[in-house]
């Protein structure tokens, strides 16, 4: 079997019930299954909310481990509208032309590095480097900064051994801490003296809303950028064809980033807690219950997407969700469309091929499910032309 390949646990089951049951820390979740429900609940901020106790909409639930409210994913509207109005336009700063050329020159050499470096792992030594010192641009802090953040290791809340390490969590909660107490505002700052120095609704943001914004600035664009760059590594390195086709059809890059992000859903599902009793795809729901949107499972929706199993670079229907959906969609998502982007057109520029040594799947156990959600570990080497 191809390396590369991310198979669909849900089929079966969204293709019969649309839904699925799945118990998590004695707080169980319904996963929605299917694209047009996936977005209706979206939709429905009132019913499905996602202003739970902090920690609570994310699966596996984080209750344990933080108090701090994420922002603006764990705020429902008007306020999230507010918050959102403040971001945007921080978080559209990669379709700059200086900011793309930064990043530019970060993965080219990065790139320049693992050509010279002979076998290497690409969560470590490539992934993870390339999402932290992408981060100082979006953060405009100093490129030295991601050293600090490549020794978090890939994921901020879970290590190997524990998917909910608390400690680990405290780490990145004291480093944020520090970081707001040493700024000072400035609005043209970095992204904490710029949140220092901004209103929401008339009022200065508090340390612990800034605290919030940057919690999910680090940790939702963490493990999910690493696996969409491994796995976009991964599909490269048993379809070397497919960097020519792009060498030669640059215009289909766009629509082949599109269908890399649908097929591999770097997040499988985000949770929303149910105000009041309801339904979902004609099961009851209680109020205070949780369900999930599996966005994973949407993307591969037989009834939306045309051989939703395969890969089609040039894919012109692609109404994924892989960065959610509706008033919630990823803010991240102009700085990883950017990531990808420079990926393609530098490995397209410079490798010739890619050869998987050995690897270590990173496979998430979902109830009834499991699916591969990336790699713990790829060991691969890269060629030049
Ligand atoms: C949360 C989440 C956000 C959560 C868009 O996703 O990403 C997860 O990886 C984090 O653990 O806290 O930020």
């Amino acid at each position: 079997m191809k390396k590369y390949l991310s198979p669909d646990p849900f089929k079966k089951a969204r293709v019969t019930h649309g839904c699925a049951h799945m118990d998590e820390q004695n707080d169980p979740v319904t996963m929605i299954l299917r694209l047009k429900d996936v977005r209706k609940t979206a939709h429905n901020w009132k019913t499905f909310h996602s202003g739970a106790t902090p920690g609570r909409i994310v699966i596996p639930s984080e209750v344990n481990i933080r108090d701090t409210r994420q922002i603006p994913f764990e705020v429902d509207p008007p306020l999230h509208g507010s918050f959102r109005s403040l971001l945007e336009p921080w978080f559209k700063r990669p379709l700059e032309s200086a900011y793309q050329e930064k990043l530019t020159q970060q993965v080219r050499a990065l790139v320049d590095d693992v050509l010279e470096a002979g076998k290497i792992d690409v969560v470590e030594d490539f992934s993870l480097c390339l999402q932290s010192r992408a981060l100082t641009l979006l953060l405009n802090t100093h490129a030295s900064e991601a050293d600090t953040w490549i020794g978090w290791g890939t994921h901020v809340f879970r290590s190997e051994d524990d998917p909910l390490d608390g400690d680990k969590a405290a780490l990145l909660y004291d480093y944020i801490d520090e970081q707001i107490k040493a700024s000072t505002p400035d609005p043209e700052g970095n992204l904490y003296s710029v949140l220092l120095s901004a209103e929401v609704e008339g009022k200065k943001l508090t340390h612990e809303e800034i605290k919030g914004i940057m919690i999910l600035t680090f940790a939702g664009g963490r493990d999910t950028v690493i696996n969409a760059v491994t796995n976009t590594i991964s599909y490269f390195a048993e379809h070397s064809e497919s960097l020519v086709r792009l060498r030669n059809e640059p215009e289909i890059i766009g629509r082949a980033i599109e269908e890399l992000l649908r097929y591999f859903a770097p997040l499988t599902q985000m949770g929303r807690v149910v105000t009041d009793d309801t339904q979902v795809c004609e099961h009851a729901i209680k109020a205070d219950s949780r369900v999930s949107l599996c966005w994973a499972s949407a993307n591969r929706d037989e009834s939306v997407f045309e051989s939703p199993e395969e890969v089609i670079l040039d894919r012109k229907l692609n109404p994924h969700v892989s960065f959610g959906f509706s008033h919630h969609n990823c803010l991240g998502a102009t700085h990883t469309r950017q990531i990808m982007r420079v990926l393609i057109e530098t490995l397209i520029e410079k490798v010739s091929s890619i050869e998987i040594i050995d690897f270590e799947e990173n496979v998430e156990s979902l109830g009834e499910f499991e699916r591969k959600v990336g790699f713990h570990q790829l060991n691969a080497k890269f060629n030049p032309h």
